[in-house]
């Protein structure tokens, strides 16, 4: 280090000579002395060395700071391996990271739907834009239709898993976003359509006007991956406090929806559980509440460690039972008649 200090003083020294040396020239150019231009080029060779020197000097420090940077990460990567939390909050920066990064290009549909005045060629839903061929999975947006009285919505296509066509209608993921909110926020939506989000009861129900399916993905925090599948899924409207039927469940996750079946939408500001507490302020989240059980996908977002420990998780009675809050979860809907 203090060699290098010397060098550069000394290059500063030479440097400032060769300048004052040029000046002197510039001033008696008239007749330049034959002796001062060899001392000059000689001073250039000597700084070109120096220089040289100096650069890979630099390249050196650069490399060893690069090496020691390297040894830094690598061990905060060892701390945070052998930190279960640590490593829950990198899954989640990593998925936020590739949330940002790894953006699908969102599709606009222009105009499509100007022409369109029958039902069976409007865009309504992920299912009918497959069907006009868009084939990735991402950020879409519906148009607005007069003849169905839909407004323009932001939605997530799943095109490519089960056969595509899915309408991401629930996600949590990454858990930053609170689902302990009140009945008009259900209503219309909240979140990000990238992150985790709440579609809105008010889309869910025009939606599922059709008969639909519903498709409910889980992941727990060991890896394990299970869905839950219903043959028939409809809300009833508002008037009718977005009432939950459902039917045919199929499966590896087990039926919890079911003992919810027939029960109104419950928020913290709006108690239509069939249960003398209040559910969703017990439980943190807007959710088809009965007595409480059987599950909670809307539930508060537990991270590893601290997962085990509450029951207003995200909890799935099939998948460990009442004190489990899971990793991640999806529900998405398809028409019944979809045919990938
Ligand atoms: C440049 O480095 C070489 C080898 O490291 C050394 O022999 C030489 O004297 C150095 N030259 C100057 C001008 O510092
Ligand atoms: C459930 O599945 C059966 C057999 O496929 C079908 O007949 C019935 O209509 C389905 N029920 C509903 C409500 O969709
Ligand atoms: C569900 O809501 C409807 C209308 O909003 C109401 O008539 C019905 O009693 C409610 N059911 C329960 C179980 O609270
Ligand atoms: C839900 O209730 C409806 C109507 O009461 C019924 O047809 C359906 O079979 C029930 N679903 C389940 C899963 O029990
Ligand atoms: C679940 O957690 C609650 C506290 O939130 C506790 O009272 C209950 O005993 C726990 N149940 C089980 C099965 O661990
Ligand atoms: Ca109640």
């Amino acid at each position: 280090m203090r060699r290098a200090m010397f060098r550069t003083a000394l290059i500063s020294i030479s440097l400032f000579y060769l300048l004052s040396t040029s000046q002197t020239w510039a001033e008696k150019r008239p007749a330049p002395p034959k002796a001062s231009k060899t001392q000059c080029c000689d001073e250039v060779r000597s700084l070109k060395v120096q220089v040289a020197n100096l650069t890979s000097l630099v390249e050196d420090l650069t490399k060893k700071q690069d090496s020691d940077l390297m040894k830094l990460v690598r061990q905060v990567m060892d701390l945070e391996k052998r930190n279960q939390q640590q490593e829950a909050r990198v899954t989640e920066a990593e998925s936020k990271y590739s949330e940002i990064h790894n953006r699908v290009e969102i599709m606009q549909l222009q105009g499509a739907q100007s022409a369109t005045h029958t039902t069976s060629d409007a865009i309504y839903d992920c299912a009918s834009l497959y069907n006009r061929n868009y084939r990735i999975s991402g950020e879409y947006k519906l148009p607005k239709d007069e003849f169905l009285g839909t407004p323009e919505l932001d939605v997530y296509c799943d095109m490519e898993k089960n056969g595509g066509g899915w309408t991401i209608i629930q996600r949590r993921r990454v858990g930053l976003t609170s689902f302990d909110r009140d009945w008009k926020q259900y209503r219309n939506g909240f979140g990000t359509i990238r992150g985790d989000f709440w579609l809105g009861n008010e889309h869910i129900f025009r939606l599922t006007r059709q008969p639909t399916v519903l498709r409910i993905e889980l992941e727990d925090w060991e890896g394990a991956i299970r869905y839950a599948e219903y043959g028939f899924f409809t809300l009833s409207n508002e008037l009718n406090s977005y009432k939950l039927l459902i039917a045919n469940y199929s499966g590896n996750a087990g039926d919890s929806l079911r003992y919810h079946n027939n029960t109104n939408f419950s928020t913290k500001n709006k108690d239509n559980d069939k249960c003398v507490d209040d559910c969703a302020q017990l439980r943190k989240g807007g959710y088809w509440y009965n007595c409480c059980t059987d599950s909670n996908l809307n539930g508060v977002f537990y991270r590893y460690g601290s997962h085990t420990k509450s029951s207003d998780g995200i909890t799935w009675y099939g998948m460990h039972g009442p004190n489990y809050s899971l990793k991640r979860v999806e529900m998405k809907i398809r028409p019944q008649n979809f045919t990938p």
